[in-house]
Parts: structure tokens; sequence; C-alpha cells
């Protein structure tokens, strides 16, 4: 994978670094924790740790104003957090608990938050890419600047569906931000394996849709393009491509046995491009923070990482008659 230009790094304030430093390793420390309680057999089902793809969300939510949307896919749980939903409430859903998003009965794949706009979760490959297009047409429909943040995976780039909505909301000049999360797997299907045109953003020139490639394991750099799609998203312009490079440490799900790739290329990913690393890095060497301040940030967010494991195992099952509500009948 290669950072085709450097991380820009002027006009960064201090306390953005850190609030990048913060919310990148709440959502790291919050999967790290999922993934622990899977082992126990607290979490069942389902469930795609997004270890290694942080700088995607959290650039891209620093970005964002009140009443912009975003939809994702089953790997969502980062994506939640960034956009401020409560741990507790997500790791509550994720052990199937009544203090869960979705009162216990959706899981990981499936959560919502009305309040912070946040669309899910959604299990089948690329479903959420026409739904980010409804989404944004009811922003046009109703007259509002804001955009709709619709992420999706290298393989769900192969989807027919995606081709169709693109050719929609190029015609309809729809504000939404396609993110390509270009983790380079689905599943066990390497991108080299899967298409010989591995430029997926340049797919959306057929259409006339502007895009760009992007380092994501740079937050800032991720911050820096989102910026330039959101502007044309909101200035009426129709919708913008960001294919942002990034890397996932961790199996496809829980239960994904890692026979595609080398120990060794995700010790080197790690090693080279971590991007919690790289703002720890920045905000040391750049005198903003010391080894103390980072230390108090950690434990700060450790804690309420393990508090929301302890709400989530506390917290009830689901009662018997939550059966037959919420259902479509
Ligand atoms: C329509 C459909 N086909 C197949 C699957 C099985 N499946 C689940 S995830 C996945 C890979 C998707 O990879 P990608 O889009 O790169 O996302 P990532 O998991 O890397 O985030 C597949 C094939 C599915 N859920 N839905
Ligand atoms: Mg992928």
């Amino acid at each position: 994978m290669a950072a085709k230009k450097p991380a820009p790094q002027a006009n960064v304030s201090k306390e953005e670094l850190l609030g990048y430093y913060r919310d990148m390793l709440l959502i790291r420390r919050f999967e790290e924790k999922a993934g622990q309680l899977y082992g126990m057999g607290l979490i069942g089902g389902f469930c795609h740790l997004y270890i290694g793809q942080e700088a995607v969300v959290v650039g891209l939510e620093a970005t964002a104003k009140e009443g912009d949307k975003r939809i994702t896919s089953y790997r969502d749980h980062g994506h939640m957090l960034a956009c401020g939903m409560e741990a507790n409430g997500v790791m509550a859903e994720l052990t199937g608990r009544e203090g869960g998003y979705s009162k216990g009965k959706g899981g990981s794949m499936h959560m919502f938050s009305k309040e912070k706009h946040f669309y899910g979760g959604h299990g089948i490959v690329a479903a959420q890419v026409p739904l980010g297009a409804g989404l944004a047409f009811a922003d046009k429909y109703n007259g509002t600047d804001n955009v709709t943040f619709t992420y999706f995976g290298d393989g769900a780039a192969n989807q027919g569906q995606v081709y169709e909505t693109y050719n929609m909301a190029q015609l309809w000049d729809l504000p939404v931000v396609f993110v390509i999360e270009n983790n380079q797997y689905a599943m066990g299907t390497s991108v080299a394996r899967s298409t010989k045109s591995p430029s997926l953003f340049e797919r959306g020139k057929a259409y006339g849709i502007a895009g760009e490639e992007v380092d994501g394991m740079s937050v800032l750099a991720v911050k820096e393009a989102g910026e330039r799609a959101v502007a044309h998203c909101r200035a009426g312009k129709g919708p913008y491509i960001l294919e942002v490079k990034t890397y996932r440490y961790r199996g496809h799900s829980m239960s994904d046995p890692a026979k595609y790739r080398t120990r060794e290329e995700v010790q080197k990913m790690r090693e080279e491009r971590d991007p919690i690393e790289g703002i720890r890095s920045m905000l040391l060497t750049g005198n903003h923070a010391t080894e103390e301040d980072l230390k108090a940030i950690d434990k700060e967010i450790k804690d309420v990482v393990n508090a929301s494991a302890e709400f989530a195992k506390e917290s009830p099952e689901p009662a018997l008659e939550e059966l037959w509500t919420d259902i479509y009948a």
C-alpha cells in the first residue's frame, strides 16, 4: 500500500491532534475488548472488528456537521463510536442485552441511532450503498446542505448495485460521499485476486463522478481529502468518491483462519503505518503532549471501555415479550 502524499501537518491544532488520538484509541480499545468478550462467549453470532482502520472514520467525522448522515456495512462499531454513540449502548448490543442500541435484538451488524444520524449496520455486502444515496436524496429534496457518508469495502465495490447507485447519484447531483474503505481484502480474497482494475475510485469516472485515493493510515490525510469531498457535496456539485487505502489487522470476522496473508505482512503494517502510533509520535515530537499526558488519556479510555463491558454484562437479556415488538406485521 503506497502513501502517495506525505501526511499534511500544517494548520492542525494541538486540541485537534489530541481529539483524533482519543477517538482512534477509543475505537481500538473498544474493539479489543469486544474481541475478548467474544472469546469468553459473551458475544454471539458475527463480529467484525475495525482495528487498523480507525483513521478512516475519525478523519471523516472531523469534517461532518450536525445533520450529516452515515451508513456502513457490518464492520460498524468504529463508525458508531466516532459519530458519538455511547460505548455502553454499543457494547450492550454486542452482548445481546436490553441496554443495547437495538434493545439487544440486533447485535453487531444491526444498530442504529436516529439522534446521531447513524443508519446502520448492514450485513448484505453493498446493500447500504443505494440506501446511502436515498438518504442523500432526502437531504437534497428537503433543501439542506447536509451530506451522507456512505461507507463500503473493496469487495463491495464489485457489486452491481454500486454502479446503479453511482449513475442515479450523479444524475441527480446527490450529496453523497462514497467512502470505499479499501482494506485490501474481502474476507480471504485480496483486491489483486478479485479485480484487474485495482484503482477503485477511478470507476466513478465512467459516471462523471469526481474522486481520489487517500492514505487511510493517516487521519490528517483522510480529513484533508474529506474536506474536499464534503465541500463538493455541500456546494450541490453531486457525489464524490474517496478510496481510502487502509488495512485491517484482525481477521475478517472472529472466525477467520487468516490463511490468505502472512503474519509478516500484518506485522509490517502495524509497525510502520499504524494510525494511532502516527498521531502519538506527532504529539510527542511536536511537544504537544508528554508521555504522562498520553498515559492519562489511555487510562481515561480504558475506564470508558471497561465500564461499557461491565454495563453490557449487567444489563438484562431482553424480555420474552420483546419478540413481538419492533417488527412489521
Ligand atoms: C451479497 C453478499 N454476498 C456475500 C456476502 C458474504 N460476505 C460477507 S463480508 C464479505 C466480504 C466483503 O469485503 P469488503 O467489501 O472488502 O469489506 P470488509 O469486510 O473488508 O470490510 C462477503 C463476501 C454477503 N454478506 N452479502
Ligand atoms: Mg475489504
